[in-house]
């Protein structure tokens, strides 16, 4: 199934050729019901979750036909706690894992689960030899969202292609820092469902645009202390990107969004304006975040940084 998601998501992306054109309007995929687990929500067809070692894993349905659901861990049927609410006890051994949930009318929804490497068994800011650094001791403003993470997702080249949701792949949102495998990283579920709302808007509105090429996504903190960022970046706890539009021409850079002619800051300018235009809707509320443009410098292109703290900011 993971297979036919890669393969419809190849599909997806092939279907688009112009970022003004008049090519069909893309979809990301999505089914008939709706799931809860952590702190989100979904009807995407392909999702993504981390969780501890030994620790409860719950997953439950929140709205779709009524009738039999079932959730199945890699072939094996999990009991329900009661009527379309499952709990996985995440094996101790860190690994990833596919939840299947199928519907009554054979809808399925996956949900890739990384059980992660606990974060205790850094020693000098690496774990098994992957440089990571140290988060700050104490949260920014007492905030639960900036406290250390208690585990991190292992990464080795198979896990390079997993889909994260019906359009990202997990080696999108790897640190940039260079390294040998196993590599770690930080990503939250609810960045990827952002992602995915944008594109969905985006193709709405008439931009059929497949993909964001994601310029960077998890850093570490000694990657971010490297690259001169502060110790609180959202980045640093996998709940930021930093995007742009690139597939006409498709050469690494951002694409000329607002049709001038010019690849500047113009454009990060315009696809910032964009996400601005939702921030009153009411489906944009789980998605609150930072939001800016950058123009270009040496090392990059234009680009727009996006995250899901909660709260709006802007710099
Ligand atoms: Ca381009
Ligand atoms: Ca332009």
């Amino acid at each position: 199934m993971r297979y036919l998601i890669a393969i419809a998501a190849l599909l997806m992306v092939g279907a688009a050729t112009d970022v003004r054109g008049t090519t069909p309007i893309l979809k990301a995929a999505q089914t008939d019901f709706e799931i809860a687990y952590l702190d989100v929500r979904s009807n995407r067809v392909t999702n993504f979750a981390t969780v501890t070692a030994g620790t409860p894993f719950d997953v439950r349905v929140v709205s779709g036909p009524s009738g039999r659901y079932r959730a199945v861990v890699d072939d094996k049927m999990l009991d329900e706690l009661s009527a379309g609410k499952w709990r996985w006890i995440a094996p101790s051994k860190p690994n990833h894992y596919r939840l299947a949930i199928v519907g009554p009318g054979q809808a399925e929804l996956t949900v890739n689960i990384a059980v992660e490497v606990p974060a205790a068994k850094i020693r000098n800011g690496r774990l098994n030899g992957y440089r990571i650094g140290n988060y700050p001791a104490r949260p920014l403003r007492g905030l639960s969202i900036y406290n250390r993470p208690e585990g991190f997702i292992e990464v080795m080249p198979e896990h390079l292609v997993l889909q994260v949701s019906p359009r990202f792949q997990l080696a999108q949102f790897l640190c940039k820092q260079e390294s040998n495998f196993p590599k770690y990283l930080l990503l939250r579920p609810r960045l990827l469902l952002k992602l995915e709302y944008l594109l969905d808007r985006l193709n709405e509105a008439g931009y059929p645009i497949s993909n964001f090429h994601v310029m960077s996504g998890y850093r570490t903190p000694a990657y971010n202390a490297h690259i001169g960022n502060g110790r609180y970046s959202r980045h640093t706890w996998g709940g930021a990107a930093d995007i742009f539009v690139d597939q006409n021409p498709r050469d690494g850079v951002m694409d000329d969004l607002n049709n001038d002619g010019h690849i500047d800051k113009a454009d990060a300018h315009w696809l910032a304006k964009f996400i601005e235009s939702l921030a009153e809707r009411e489906d944009y509320k789980p998605f609150i975040g930072g939001l800016s443009p950058y123009g270009s410098t040496a090392s990059h292109g234009p680009f727009v940084h996006i995250d899901v703290r909660g709260s709006h900011a802007r710099w």
